[in-house]
């Protein structure tokens, strides 16, 4: 469908067709995790599970890759997602009294 609608400047507009709507998605950010020497490994894999639904293997995987490497990806969310896991975690991390550090940076 496609209606040609004159305007007083004389630009013509026209409606778009479904398929030439943008769907536009959101941008996405990544929530990363920060290795430090006092949080426990367990603690780690436990928010990884219950924060970012990882399953048990991929929650150790990640956990030991921020070990060895110093940061990783938890999770990719829009922005208002990853600043509530980031604050969700943070809460249960003081509570703990550890100084689990995460940020978030766009995603390519
Ligand atoms: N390096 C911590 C230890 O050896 C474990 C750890 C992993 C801490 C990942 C934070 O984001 C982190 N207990």
């Amino acid at each position: 469908m496609s209606e040609r609608n004159p305007t007083e400047t004389g630009t013509l507009t026209r409606t778009r067709t479904k398929t030439e709507r943008q769907l536009k998605k959101p941008p996405l950010y990544k929530v990363l995790l920060h290795n430090d020497d006092y949080t426990t490994r367990e603690f780690v894999v436990e928010v990884l599970k219950t924060v970012f639904h990882r399953q048990e293997p991929e929650a150790i995987r990640i956990m030991l890759h921020v070990h060895h490497n110093g940061v990783g990806v938890a999770g990719v969310y829009t922005y208002e997602v990853a600043e509530m896991k980031v604050r969700t975690v943070e809460t249960l991390a003081r509570q703990r009294e550890f100084p689990l550090m995460l940020s978030i940076e766009p995603e390519e």
